[in-house]
């Protein structure tokens, strides 16, 4: 699990993001669709272009649930485990892409918030993206 101090850095950051989490996991998204185009497979149905309404809406729900794990640090398999059924058995993403999406998050909130992203703030927020990405990963096989 996080320690105080990591749960403390995460949750400040998350203070500071406030109402924009949804339009930096947009950011973090449309990185992810371009960096890592294999990404873009799940998407056949979606408008991926830069600006897309579509993933706009999308990544307010992916959003939504990031700050809900922020408030469910202490137990994130139990507050993400529909989500990891649904993405193991329905939509069926492989569990790589989650670090991709992490990585791309990571990188998105360095550059807004270059004067918060201390070695100590990278290495939380490392941890509690690899927890949620556990967590949403643990219903698979
Ligand atoms: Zn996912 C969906 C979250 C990752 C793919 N997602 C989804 C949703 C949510 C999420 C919330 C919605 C659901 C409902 O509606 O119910 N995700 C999430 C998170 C994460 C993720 C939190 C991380 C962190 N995903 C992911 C990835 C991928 C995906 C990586 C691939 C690449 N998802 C997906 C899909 C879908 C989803 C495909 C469906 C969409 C539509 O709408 O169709």
């Amino acid at each position: 699990a996080l320690s105080a101090a990591e749960q403390a850095a995460v949750r400040a950051l998350w203070r500071k993001l406030g109402d924009n989490v949804d339009v930096y996991t947009t950011e973090a998204l449309e990185r992810t669709f371009f960096v890592f185009s294999s990404t873009k497979t799940y998407f056949p149905h979606f408008d991926l272009s830069p600006g897309s309404a579509q993933v706009k809406a999308h990544s307010k729900k992916v959003a939504d649930v990031l700050t809900h794990a922020v408030h469910h640090l202490d137990d994130l398999p139990r507050a993400l485990s529909a989500l990891s059924d649904l993405h193991a058995h329905k939509l069926r993403v492989d569990p790589v892409n989650f670090k991709l999406l992490g990585h791309c998050l990571l990188v998105t909130l360095a550059r807004h918030y270059p004067g918060d992203f201390s070695a100590t703030m990278q290495a939380s927020l490392d941890k509690f993206l690899s927890h949620v990405i556990s967590a949403l990963v643990s219903k698979y096989r």
